[in-house]
């Protein structure tokens, strides 16, 4: 089993949270950022991301992690008010092995509609 990298403090999510990339907020507190997804699956997919460093689920601090999830919680019921959607998908992807492209771990919100498919 090889050893999680460290914190890369150049990934774009770390950029976005120092202001220094764009992104289309739509929650803030002192501890998440809530952003839409550059590449959306679905219409309103957002990234709940931790404002501390944190690669992915292997090295998050327990209380960041939990605290993420209610934020996605948050978002996710304010979705499907606003989406109309029928459910929510969370998805959260954990090193290259796991489908991580954005070293900086987040949790994709993605709201459903039935009988839609999710786009790749
Ligand atoms: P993954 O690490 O596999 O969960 O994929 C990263 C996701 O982040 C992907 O859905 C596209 C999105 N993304 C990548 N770069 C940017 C960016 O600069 N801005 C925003 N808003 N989203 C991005």
């Amino acid at each position: 089993m090889s050893e999680t990298p460290a914190y890369d403090p150049n990934n774009v999510f770390a950029k976005i949270l120092r202001g220094e990339l764009p992104a289309h907020k739509v929650y803030e507190d002192d501890r998440a950022l809530v952003f839409l997804d550059i590449m959306p699956r679905a219409p309103g997919h957002a990234l709940v991301i931790p404002k501390a460093p944190a690669r992915n689920i292997l090295d998050i601090d327990p209380e960041d992690l939990a605290y993420v999830h209610k934020v996605a919680q948050k978002v996710a019921r304010a979705a499907k008010g606003v989406f109309k959607a029928d459910g929510i998908t969370l998805q959260q992807f954990s090193e290259e092995a796991g489908g991580q492209v954005v070293f900086h771990l987040h949790v994709h919100v993605i709201p459903r509609v039935a009988g839609v498919a999710m786009k790749p």
